[in-house]
């Protein structure tokens, strides 16, 4: 049985990761971090699951806590360490840049150090992004592009994407890089665009919500599902060799095409209901995405399944049933109406 260790398992793709390496029959083992309020909802459904029998078990930790990080990889000997851990909202990130560059850097560091030390055959992945490439002109981009970060969270994913090659080189350890592009599904965080405009859309159709409030309308992004991304990142560390590796859709839509997209499925005019603010508009903006993938393709295997209509589908189905639940504690007057949600 292979013992896999994941950070930020309580993430989106803590979650479909976790869900993936369990029934592979790994022994998953992830951290999650102290707060006042119960985080784990994601991976509840695995907890009551898997906990029980051992298969997965879980540790507080937090990646600016190098100490635990060691004694874990020490305790546990893992065969694989999944890094996805970090402050991921590029928009908070120039507000709390601090914080996003110590997570981003020192965390995927500690880490690498805590695995040089205990044993040089654990492989590990380090989540790389797409915000590296700062998106200045509308090109393909592959392993090769130049990296151009424009954000706190972009420079400090820069650091990391670095720190994994030079421990490659310097020590051979087993590290790989995905860059992964934006990849959405009915567990993306709600501040996330995608998921703010299927929360919102299922919300306003029932009624129990007026109108959204959004950023930049004309960004455009390469969207694929998280469920296809994490397959590529096991696949990464199934290869004979690390490297980095570009995972994308190769297909890029606006924000606002995202929008028309997703009322037009339920028979709504966005042009009816959305408001633009600067209060979402961010200091410095990556305009246009657009990956690559054909180097995982030719060489992993790894194909994304799910189109980018089936990912809005799939959203919104999800986002419509939980606003019909919505709907019924609110008739029953166990909660008050909110007439736009998120309002952060
Ligand atoms: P996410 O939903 O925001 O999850 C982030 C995870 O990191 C959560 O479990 C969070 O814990 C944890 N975390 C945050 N700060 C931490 C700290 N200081 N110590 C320990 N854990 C911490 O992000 P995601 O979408 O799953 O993304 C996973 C990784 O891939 C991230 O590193 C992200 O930057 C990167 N990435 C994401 C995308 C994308 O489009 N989704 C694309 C490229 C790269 P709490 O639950 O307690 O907050
Ligand atoms: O959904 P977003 O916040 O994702 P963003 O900034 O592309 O970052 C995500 O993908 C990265 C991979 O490229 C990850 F590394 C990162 O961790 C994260 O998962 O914003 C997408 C676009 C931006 O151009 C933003 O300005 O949507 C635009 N936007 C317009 N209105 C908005 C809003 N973004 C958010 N979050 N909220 C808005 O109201």
């Amino acid at each position: 049985m292979k013992q896999a260790f994941i950070t930020g398992i309580t993430g989106q793709d803590g979650h479909y990761l976790s869900q993936l390496l369990l029934d592979k029959d790994y022994t998953v083992h992830g951290t999650i971090r102290r707060s006042s309020s119960i985080n784990t909802e994601r991976i509840d459904p695995l907890i009551s699951k898997y906990q029980d029998s051992g298969q997965l078990n879980l540790y507080y930790s937090d990646l600016l806590d190098s100490s635990s990080l060691n004694l874990l990889i020490k305790k546990i000997q893992p065969d694989e360490v999944y890094n996805l851990a970090a402050q991921s909202h590029v928009a908070v990130s120039f507000k709390n840049p601090v914080f996003t560059t110590q997570t981003g850097t020192l965390g995927p560091l500690s880490l690498l150090e805590a695995i040089r030390s205990a044993d040089n055959k654990i492989k590990y992945y380090q989540a790389s992004s797409s915000e590296m490439y700062g998106g200045g002109k509308p090109s393909k981009l592959n392993e090769n592009s130049l990296l151009d970060p424009k954000s706190p969270y972009a420079a400090a994913k820069v650091f990391a994407h670095h720190m994994t090659n030079i421990y490659r080189d310097s020590y051979s350890l087993f590290c790989s890089n995905g860059i992964l592009f934006n990849h959405e599904s009915p567990h993306r965080g709600e501040t996330f665009v995608t998921r703010k405009i299927t929360r919102a859309a299922g919300r306003i159709k029932l009624g129990l919500q007026k109108k959204l409030t959004l950023g930049n309308l004309e960004a455009s992004r390469d969207w694929g599902f998280a469920g296809d991304y994490v397959e590529a990142m096991w696949m990464m560390l199934q290869h004979d060799t690390p490297d980095d590796w570009v995972i994308a859709t190769g297909e890029t839509y606006t924000v606002k095409e995202f929008l028309e997209k997703t009322f037009k499925k339920l028979d709504l005019s966005w042009e009816d209901y959305v408001e633009t603010s600067h209060k979402y508009m961010r200091p410095n903006e990556v305009d246009y995405l657009l990956g690559d993938p054909t180097k995982a393709k030719k060489i992993l295997g790894w194909e994304p399944k799910t189109s980018f209509s089936s990912l809005v589908d799939m959203m919104l189905e999800s986002d419509l049933n939980l606003a019909k639940r919505e709907q019924v504690l609110l008739s029953e007057g166990l909660i008050e109406p909110t007439w736009e949600h998120p309002k952060i």
